[in-house]
């Protein structure tokens, strides 16, 4: 970038980026990022935490989905899963209705990291995501997979958002989200369980491509799609 100047320290890295709207700074001291200003993708930032190398790393991003402490409850019901909850710098879910208008004008791919508990790291890209509106209860729409991890969304796509409140599943007895203890986009039922029990396994965890595949670590995010 062109406005952005590059100073070396001694004692670490100090990036500067002015414009006529922004000012940010960040420093890596001892291993870690410090932000200050606003930074561009990212929100005011003053202070050094975990979530700043997350925030660096998914720059021109948007993350809707993460797993990794295990201290949100992500088994709730359908009010929580359309307005999001959690710690956008930890555990958290964006919302839907959010999706639905980030996504409602098309051109955005999806790119989700996961980290299975032997500490395999696998990558899912699709190149079209969308999420549709609340009347017809958020239905996923997604294709164009990519990447080491095995497609297990595309089965799930047209389906509509269930919680085990909401049960919009394509099963015709059970209750997907209660059997899986989850909120997905669940058909009958599931291939991937991203928003399961972190502290479970088997078919209530988290998990992709079967629930032999537990996971550590989930991220899903969203960006508009670079022209090819
Ligand atoms: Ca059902």
């Amino acid at each position: 970038m062109s406005n952005k100047i590059w100073i070396h320290f001694m004692f670490g890295l100090v990036i500067c980026s002015r414009s006529s709207r922004k000012f940010c700074m960040r420093r890596y001291v001892n291993g870690k990022w410090i932000s200050t200003g606003d930074c561009e993708g990212s929100e005011r930032v003053s202070k050094i935490s975990s979530g700043v190398k997350l925030e660096t790393e998914n720059k021109g991003w948007t993350v809707f989905q993460r797993r990794k402490y295990g201290n949100v409850d992500f088994y709730r019901n359908g009010d929580d899963y359309v307005k999001g909850f959690g710690d956008r710098e930890g555990d958290f879910w964006l919302g839907l209705e959010r999706m639905h208008q980030l996504t409602k004008g098309g051109n955005m791919e999806l790119k989700i990291k996961m980290i299975k508990k032997t500490g395999i790291s696998w990558v899912a890209k699709y190149s079209n995501f969308r999420i549709g509106p609340g009347s017809g209860n958020y239905r996923l729409y997604v294709s164009g997979y990519s990447g080491n991890a095995t497609d297990s969304l595309s089965n799930h796509n047209s389906q509509q958002f269930s919680t085990k409140d909401a049960d919009h599943d394509a099963h015709p007895s059970l209750n997907c989200a209660y059997i899986y203890e989850g909120a997905w986009w669940y058909s009958g039922c599931a291939h991937s369980n991203l928003n399961g029990n972190f502290n479970k396994t088997g078919t209530k965890g988290i998990w992709w491509f079967g629930s032999s595949n537990l996971l550590r670590f989930s991220e899903m995010k969203i960006r508009k799609r670079r022209q090819q």
